[in-house]
């Protein structure tokens, strides 16, 4: 791609709607390497890139980006500055996976910021997937991470304006919720994923949603692809979203077919006027570079790094208009 012609692309990113069949007409190549995430993750996608194109592991890759809005405290749904839940604490999930089915999970994680370097941790040195709370938090302190209070001012300062009224609404508003879900492919042809987020804001102490759920959240399989999800978790829960999309490829769906199925899916659970109101969006990743994507409103887009696309901001195709 020309530079004047990159250039127009990245200036047109925000939320304006590129063709997708841009990106679909021209699948990556076997091999990659590519990244995309949930939303316009930019800086992520940079940081991701910068080991992707050294030809680094897409694991490597993927907890790289993750750690970029976890280190954000402007980013709202993630890591140091994520809202609180109803009790005003701030609890993060976050799960790893590679091309090979090895994963790691954390959830329910207060005082800590890089959530998915822990669930790295816990794929790498333990014998479990998953640890969650104050076994979590003890995991980290033995490995040296460091503790902090990750509410912010500016948080705190929003969780006392939603006290007046103390609604807990799952929020369709794309000011709501940025959690990340991020998808790589290496240049030996590897796939990793992460998902990492402060989940729904003002949520009950003690819920976790679907990001660090293996098979909700996120689903890998080095075989088939991978997909991620974002919104509102109870709904990929409740599908089994990741998992799903990734056996519909497997059955012989592209990736876009099968981020709309899983959508679908979730609209039929719902009935129209109840999935009207929830945002939940999923993307894929063939083990070929395909991507799809899918979101229930119109609110979702994602963010993708090709080396013809350098963190290319897209809005994503959704079942409401
Ligand atoms: C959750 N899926 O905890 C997350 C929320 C989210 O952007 O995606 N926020 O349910």
């Amino acid at each position: 791609m020309n530079s004047s012609r990159r250039k127009f692309l990245l200036a047109s990113t925000s939320l304006t709607a590129l063709p997708l069949f841009k990106l679909f007409a021209n699948p990556v190549p076997a091999g990659g390497p590519m990244v995309i995430s949930t939303w316009p993750n930019v800086e992520a996608n940079k940081a991701a890139w910068a080991v992707l194109s050294n030809n680094g592991r897409a694991l490597d890759a993927v907890e790289a980006g993750a750690r970029v809005p976890e280190a954000n405290p402007k980013e709202n749904s993630v890591g140091y500055g994520g809202l609180p839940d109803r009790d005003g604490k701030v609890t993060l999930d976050a799960c790893i996976m590679d091309e090979k089915g090895n994963c790691g999970s954390v959830a329910f994680v207060q005082g800590y910021t890089h959530v998915i370097s822990l669930a790295r941790l816990v794929m790498e040195k333990t014998p479990h997937v998953m640890l969650v709370g104050k076994g979590a938090e003890m995991f980290a302190k033995a490995n040296g991470f460091k503790k902090e209070n990750l509410l912010t001012k500016d948080s705190e300062k929003k969780y006392k304006e939603w006290l007046k009224t103390s609604e807990y609404k799952p929020d369709t508003s794309v000011f709501n919720h940025d959690t990340i879900g991020m998808i790589a492919l290496d240049s030996a042809g590897a796939l990793s994923g992460a998902c990492t987020t402060s989940g729904m804001a003002y949520k009950m102490h003690g819920r976790v949603g679907d990001s660090p759920i293996i098979g909700a959240g996120l689903f890998v399989d080095g075989d088939v692809g991978a997909a991620t999800a974002t919104g509102v978790g109870e709904e990929m829960i409740r599908i089994a979203g990741s998992h799903t999309i990734v056996e519909l490829m497997r059955n012989g769906r592209s990736p876009q077919q099968a981020c709309e199925e899983a959508i679908k899916r979730v609209i039929k659970k719902n009935g129209d006027a109840r999935a009207k109101e929830l945002s939940v969006a999923f993307l894929a990743v063939s083990k070929d570079g395909e991507l799809g994507a899918y979101s229930t409103v119109n609110d979702f887009s994602y963010t993708i790094t090709t080396p013809d696309q350098q963190h290319l901001v897209v809005k994503s195709k959704s079942f409401f208009s």
